[in-house]
């Protein structure tokens, strides 16, 4: 490989650098979107029960969400954002409320 960095021993091999191979994976924002017809306490619920946060950071967080439009709700490599949308998306569906979620890289 052009980018391996190769070094010669005293006993004349030449090796190659090791390199690690793990990468931290790209992470994800979940974003909270406001609307004027989900109920305050649906949110909440949903924030406690999918990002597994406290009653008072859950208020918070939706407070946020109702005054500035939209929030973060957490942040996390890519599959786990795509399951907490989903998750969020088919509790709103269900119990027919508009509340909207979605992703977007860190
Ligand atoms: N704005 C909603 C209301 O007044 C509450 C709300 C907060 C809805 C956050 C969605 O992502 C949301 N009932």
């Amino acid at each position: 490989m052009s980018d391996s960095k190769e070094i010669q021993r005293s006993d004349g091999l030449v090796v190659e650098e090791a390199k690690p191979k793990l990468k931290r994976p790209q992470l994800f924002r979940v974003i909270l979107i406001n609307d004027d017809y989900t109920p305050m306490e649906f949110v909440v619920m949903v924030l406690q029960r999918f990002f597994r946060l406290t009653h008072d950071d859950a208020v918070q967080i939706m407070l946020n969400v109702h005054t500035k439009g939209s929030g973060v709700c957490g942040v996390y490599p890519c599959e786990i954002a795509q399951t907490k949308v989903r998750e969020v998306m088919n509790s709103a569906k269900e119990n027919e409320h508009p509340l909207q979620c979605t992703m977007e890289p860190e």
